[in-house]
């Protein structure tokens, strides 16, 4: 039996565990990213560690989340963030430089290397055949101390791409196209490996725009193989020596396979709150537009840019319209300028913003209230572009800026013939802003900045065998970590503080959920189905940790954020009987006893004290997970000489 392209690359990378679906295995990893919002907890955590230097082939810092400077506090982390990248030999990309995944892919992913990224769009990568995977900031500082990432084993699906794409149909069409099969939790558990005819005509950022929103679907990762196409990608970046074909064996078994036919496909849409709330353009034709955004690391490359400078040049934006536009990185500005399409997108009167992450992250450019924005980004949940009441929409950048000329939702292919754009075969290499590491040398003296908002990792504590708790907080399926720990420009600058952070928890659902935790001392959350899908962002688990969570019951976890609360010393539990979620209510009383022991059977029994009644959960962790758990953590295992 043959394998599957992943499975070769894990296969490659295997330090421990047996590679059938469901066993925990340890990957050996060559490349880490971090960006500046989860990397400066991240290298806080790496700094405690003891290595005097990173020890993969290559580890990058980028600075692109946090740019919006209102204050001293992201000026602080970015420049602790460069003297970390100095002192401890990693590559620092500065603000401005671009979307880390955008610069990532354009002058760093190597076709069959392993890459983790403490943010779960590193699966962006997959697009020119790396095994990349999103993760939480301790488990990168893992990673980047030498240590093996260790994961769950994934089931492997295979999606066919059947025809062609027609006009004005494009690769985000197609991310939408499976979020509306297979859902926000349609890839749990599984690595999704795109093939068939149509890939043939897929270049490298289209296939990027398919592996990004991958994160959509809680998939662990996806990838594109590595062919021809990888290889001119890779040769007009100046970087053809990094090419390696790689594709999976004739005879691989996959678990699932899902064909989509690309002449059929349309312009598809995904509707307020869920990117899988997906729906053809041409079903919402003609509805007002308030605001439209063309950038994020889903749709920024000089393709997409080109795409929509030609639907908009000679044309304006529409009087009702804001329309911003952020190109993924410095190199796609630069060309954008360079080839004059830039001319033609500020003729528009598009707002030309910065390369980073901007109002995807609700960094800024927030819609009026109760607005529809229009969107080319992954995400569209509630509350995250800064307004509560607005409507968001994600679309492909042509359907954004037909629509944004029109001033309503407009289906691209209505435009009538489209414009033929192409890409030059070489890209303009200019790698100057980002900052190679200091000499061993030098490095050892090196001070490390620290400013004031830069608070230290909350401390944990061996579990305990019993636990009475309150269940503080009940919560329905599909809880993002953007519910759980949000975004914005007025929080995103306290990543490094927790005690701040801890004031706007759960602030979507629940406003007074951190006083009531606090005051209760130890609390348990009620969660539905994939619990904590979204972001790696740790603050997930770290902020619950800092107000006394001592466990979370779900139906189920999503992936990264499930590993993220063991990290963080949090035991995520689900229930036996996922009916018995209906018999627990927010302000019970509750007991866990013989944890320890329960630790070992993965059987746990919680007592409602209020009610009188007995639930059954599971828990099974792998051997390592429970001595995670038991010593408090990642951080305290570590210590304890397990890296
Ligand atoms: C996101 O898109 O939600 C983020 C912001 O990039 C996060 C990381 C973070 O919260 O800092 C992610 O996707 O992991
Ligand atoms: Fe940045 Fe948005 Fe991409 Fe997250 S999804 S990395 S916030 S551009």
């Amino acid at each position: 039996m043959g394998y599957t392209l992943a499975q070769k690359i894990i296969k490659d990378h295997l330090v421990s565990g047996e590679m059938t679906a469901g066993n925990e295995i340890a990957l050996r990893i060559d490349q880490t990213l971090t960006q500046d919002a989860t990397g400066t907890m991240a290298y806080l955590e790496f700094e405690t560690m003891g290595v005097d230097r990173v020890r993969t082939e290559l580890s990058v810092a980028y600075v692109d989340h946090n740019t919006l400077q209102s204050g001293f506090m992201n000026a602080d982390d970015h420049r602790f963030i460069q003297s970390m990248a100095g002192k401890y030999g990693l590559k620092f990309s500065r603000p401005g430089n671009g979307i880390c995944h955008q610069v990532h892919l354009e002058r760093f992913g190597i076709p069959g290397k392993t890459l983790i990224g403490s943010d779960s769009h590193t699966p962006t990568c997959g697009g020119l055949g790396m095994l990349a995977m999103g993760a939480g900031g301790l488990d990168v500082a893992c990673a980047m101390g030498g240590g093996a990432y260790y994961i769950t084993m994934p089931k492997m699906m295979k999606v066919v791409l059947k025809g062609k794409l027609r006009p004005y149909v494009t690769a985000k069409d197609i991310s939408l196209e499976i979020l509306r099969i297979l859902s926000v939790k349609g890839g749990v558990g599984y690595i999704i490996e795109w093939g068939g005819e149509g890939i043939k005509e897929l270049s490298v950022p289209e296939r990027a725009t398919i592996t990004n929103m991958g994160a959509e679907l809680g998939a662990t990762t996806s990838i594109f193989p590595s062919d021809e196409v990888t290889k001119k990608f890779l040769e007009a970046q100046g970087r053809g020596g990094s090419f390696r074909g790689l594709s999976s064996d004739r005879d691989a078994v996959y678990d699932k396979v899902v064909e989509i036919d690309l002449d059929k496909l349309e312009p598809m849409i995904a509707c307020p709150h869920s990117p899988d709330n997906v729906t053809t353009v041409r079903s919402l034709e003609g509805k007002k537009v308030d605001q439209v955004c063309i950038g994020s690391c889903t749709n920024s490359s000089l393709y997409d840019m080109l795409k929509v400078a030609a639907i908009l040049k000679g044309k304006t934006v529409h009087p009702d319209v804001s329309l911003s536009i952020s190109p993924g990185s410095k190199q796609v500005l630069t060309m954008l300028a360079d080839c004059g399409a830039l001319t033609d997108i500020l003729a528009s009167g598009a707002r030309v913003l910065e390369c980073a992450c901007g109002p995807c992250i609700g960094m800024g450019f927030s819609p009026n209230s109760g607005g529809i924005s229009l969107r080319t980004f992954n995400r569209n949940f509630e509350g995250r572009s800064g307004t509560k009441d607005a409507g968001v929409y994600l679309v492909s950048p042509e359907t954004a800026a037909a629509s944004a000329v029109n001033g309503y939702i407009t289906d691209p292919t209505s435009l009538g013939e489209a414009p033929c754009v192409t890409v030059p075969d070489s890209f303009r290499i200019d790698d100057s802003s980002v900052i190679g590491p200091l000499d061993p040398e030098d490095a050892r003296e090196a001070e490390i900045l620290k400013g004031p908002n830069i608070r230290s990792f909350p401390e944990t504590e061996p579990i305990e065998d019993a636990l009475e708790a309150e269940l503080t907080l009940k919560v329905g399926d599909n809880i993002t970590t953007d519910h759980i720990m949000p975004a914005g420009s007025k929080i995103l600058p306290y990543r490094s503080n927790i005690p701040y952070l801890s004031q706007y928890c759960f602030e979507v659902c629940d406003p007074d959920f951190p006083e009531r935790a606090k005051k209760a001392g130890k609390s348990v959350i009620i969660g539905g189905e994939n619990y904590g899908q979204g972001s790696s962002r740790e603050h997930a688990a770290l902020v619950p940790l800092y107000l006394g969570v001592k466990a979370v019951i779900a139906k189920s976890f999503a992936r990264i954020h499930a590993a993220n609360l063991i990290n963080a010393g949090i035991i995520p539990l689900t229930f036996s009987d996922p009916s018995d979620y209906d018999r627990l209510d927010q302000g019970d009383c509750i007991s866990l006893k013989n944890v320890l022991s329960s630790l070992e059977s993965g059987d746990f029994i919680l007592e409602d004290t209020d009610r009188n009644t007995e639930i059954h959960l599971k828990g099974n962790f792998t051997e390592r997970q429970k001595k995670i758990i038991k010593a408090g953590g990642l951080l305290k295992y570590v210590g304890q000489g397990n890296l």
